[in-house]
């Protein structure tokens, strides 16, 4: 696991020239597998120093989610169960393209940034809580980078916790129960139980109205990834008479020709749902390959002359309902509880469906903030309101609640309905980071509330406008800069414009073109009043840039 500066013949060593340096991204390191045991070494190593630091638990995290099998990729996760801190991004990245003969100065100069607190800490040997907790999907180089984060860790004397092959979510709220005790117990079990006993409480409270045509039976594409075994785990905690949940793409290629990015992007059903009566008229759900995305679709049917599309209920679609069913609740509170006010905002980005955000507005009256691309942003946006709900397009969300928030709802024993909704809501919800398993409970409980169909949950809302997505491969997408929640571009010099002038030609358009933190490509968005003008205006934007 050792990284050598280039030799010149002299035998001078250099450094890691510009053009190799990685960079920890909106979904840290990732990349082809072969490229990635040093990578994991190192951040395990940033990981334990991190862990001794704080002495808390932090988690390192094996997956290239919704990315080709093929692919592995890196994330850390902080003591809180939240994304790293951007402060440690960066000094992440700096130990990742230290040589071997730098690290010792690369790790001296970060030593140097602790607080006398951590230090004094770290030298008396307070480090009895200090783990490096690590999980990773199911593909095949998983095992081989595990054993690289074990050595990784090893360096520093810190505890390694190997939990396997879980979700990214459950790592995340693992390493939150290691350092909340009081949390859940920090184990697979321990998330299952603490999830689905507020499920089954929540849905004990929750009567569906009369004429309901809520339907309690899911059929879930499981992207043949980690969230086919571990779901199979968690629906021990489900009565079926609660809910049905039927799971198909257990076993095949991973990511191929199923899961929630290739549902999104291709807007066509995954395989083992075309041809199936159930998948043409039923509910459907698709996850992506580590389980922190979600969607909801269903076959357009024969009458659409296409058997294979699908109509979306994205991320837009998931907040909404979210927004619905808390906003009732925060209103009765709000209406009993004078002397408090709760605020509730939700964050997309620039992605979202137009029709999303202008019913957010202006038929539910809530606030709406656009921020960039990755859940970091989103999250943070979303922390600064006591209830913050925050989805991308693609189903990755999740919902954040404030300390306002858990004294007010959580912490108040209460027969009143709309308190214990919200309670038990909040405890369904895994609000470390988006969650498939804990998104998926918490839409069909408020389905069920609400006494909704496909049909109606489509319907009672809004019409999405037509929107396209185009990858661009491209050599270099660093020339691309933006602004704006990434809704300009600024460079390469003149291409706004021709964007402007494109999107002028076509009526209820918008589009923008922002290159991509986890591929090399640039990713085009566009959407017109119909679908034909909305490929039309896609095509176009594809030669700005090709
Ligand atoms: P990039 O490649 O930066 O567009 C993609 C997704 C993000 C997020 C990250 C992390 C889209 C348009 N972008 O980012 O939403 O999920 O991957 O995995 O889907
Ligand atoms: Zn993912």
């Amino acid at each position: 696991f050792s990284r050598a500066g280039n030799t010149t013949h002299t035998g001078e060593v250099f450094s890691i020239p510009q053009e190799e340096q990685l960079a920890y991204g909106t979904a840290g390191f990732r990349f082809r597998a072969e490229k990635l045991p040093f990578i994991v070494f190192r951040c395990a190593y940033v990981a334990s120093l991190r862990a001794r630091q704080l002495d808390s638990a932090i988690g390192v995290m094996i997956t290239a989610s919704h990315n080709p099998a093929a692919d592995n990729g890196v994330k850390l996760v902080d003591p809180s169960g939240d994304m790293l801190s951007q402060q440690w991004e960066k000094y992440a990245t700096e130990i990742v393209n230290a040589t071997d003969e730098d690290l010792p100065s690369a790790v001296r100069a970060l030593e140097k940034q602790m607080s006398q607190v951590e230090k004094s800490r770290i030298s008396s040997g307070q480090t009895k809580n200090a783990r490096v907790v690590c999980g990773m999907d199911t593909r095949i180089s998983g095992p081989h980078l595990m054993s690289a984060a074990r050595a990784g860790s090893a360096l520093f004397n810190v505890q390694f916790v190997d939990v396997g092959i879980v979700t990214t979510p459950m790592l995340h709220y693992t390493v939150k129960s290691f350092n909340e005790p009081e949390f859940a117990e920090p184990t697979n079990q321990g998330y299952y139980r603490a999830i689905s006993s507020a499920f089954r409480e929540l849905y004990g409270i929750t009567q569906e109205p009369e004429g309901s045509r809520y339907q309690p039976h899911v059929i879930v594409d499981c992207a043949n990834g980690v969230g086919a075994p571990r779901l199979r785990e968690f629906l021990e905690h489900i009565p079926r008479d609660m809910l049905e949940i039927e799971l198909r793409n257990e076993r095949g290629e991973l990511n191929h020709d199923c899961g929630a990015d290739f549902v999104k992007i291709s807007q066509k059903m995954p395989t083992e749902f075309r041809n199936s009566e159930e998948g043409k008229e039923g509910k459907c759900v698709s996850f992506d390959g580590d389980a922190d995305r979600i969607l909801y679709f269903r076959g357009k049917g024969a009458e659409s002359g296409d058997s294979e599309s699908v109509e979306l209920f994205d991320g837009d679609r998931i907040a909404v309902l979210f927004a619905m069913y808390l906003k009732e609740q925060l209103d009765e509170f709000a209406a009993i509880k004078t002397n408090y006010r709760l605020t509730m905002g939700i964050i997309q980005t620039a992605y979202a469906n137009g029709a999303s955000t202008r019913f957010i507005r202006d038929s539910l009256k809530i606030e709406t903030v656009i921020v960039p691309t990755g859940v970091k942003h989103l999250h943070e946006a979303a922390s600064e309101f006591d209830v913050g709900i925050y989805f991308e397009a693609n189903g990755h969300g999740t919902v954040v609640f404030s300390e306002q928030f858990n004294s007010a709802i959580r912490r108040a024993p209460s027969s009143i309905m709309c308190i214990r909704r919200l309670a038990l809501f909040s405890r369904v919800i895994n609000e470390t980071v988006g969650d498939a398993f804990a998104d998926l409970m918490a839409i069909e409980m408020c389905l069920r509330h609400f006494g909704w169909s496909m049909d109606d949950w489509n319907q009672k809302l809004y019409s999405d406008v037509p929107n396209i997505q185009i990858k661009v491969p491209v050599d270099d997408r660093s020339i691309f800069k933006t602004t704006n929640a990434e809704q300009t571009l600024l460079k390469p010099d003149g291409i706004q414009k021709r964007i402007d002038e494109d999107v002028a030609k076509f009526k209820s358009s918008r589009a923008f073109i922002r290159p991509s933190g986890t591929e090399n490509i640039v990713r085009i968005y566009a959407e017109a009043d119909t679908v034909e003008n909305t490929l039309l205006l896609g095509k176009s934007l594809e030669q700005v840039v090709l």
